[in-house]
């Protein structure tokens, strides 16, 4: 698990000079994944690209219309989010095969859903692109999938993950919601 943290990376705001939410990003690969993201009112925010690598997967997110600020930002374990009216319960909690605690500095963490907190600027748009090696999409490494049976999805929550307390890192409600699905 150590070495699978050293090379958690946040590459922060991708240099896009404020271009608008584009079609651009990773060489899409066979099998990489997109999300939509909606808000609360089923409005589309934007969207974020999914594409697996040898030692995890590279996710790129490009999104407009949010509160301004850091937003805890993880991967749920159910690929749904129609119940954007009742705060995107459906998704599920994180996805956490083995039930370990949440948190980047939790010395029992992280959670296989854990990821770096999304900067949203204060016009509300946030262009990033973070590695996790904790999951895969469809089993690489032994890794979780998240295409898988009941899919996975991209949430957003309200405030900051603080990495520490449970069960989220106090990141509050969900805010924006993406199904993974395969490109
Ligand atoms: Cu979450």
């Amino acid at each position: 698990m150590i070495h699978r943290l050293a090379a958690l990376i946040a590459a922060g705001a991708a240099a896009l000079g404020g271009a608008a939410i584009t079609a651009s990003g990773p060489a899409l690969a066979e099998g990489a994944a997109v999300a939509t993201l909606i808000g609360a009112n089923g409005q589309e925010l934007g969207r974020a690209q999914l594409v697996e690598g040898p030692a995890g997967v590279v996710i790129r997110i490009e999104l407009a219309g949010l509160e301004p600020g850091f937003k805890g930002m993880h991967l749920h374990a159910v690929g749904s989010c129609d119940d954007h009216d009742g705060g995107f319960k459906h998704s599920g909690s994180h996805v956490n095969p083995d039930q370990k605690e949440h948190g980047f500095l939790n010395p029992k963490g992280p959670d296989d859903g854990d990821l770096p907190n999304l900067g949203v600027a204060p016009d509300g748009t946030a262009e990033a692109e973070v590695f996790t090696t904790l999951v895969s999409l469809t089993g690489a490494g032994g890794r979780p999938a998240l295409l898988d049976a009941d899919g996975s999805a991209l949430v957003i929550h309200a405030n900051t993950d603080d990495h520490m307390s449970q069960p989220i890192g106090g990141a509050g409600p969900r805010v924006a919601c993406g199904v993974i699905q395969k490109q």
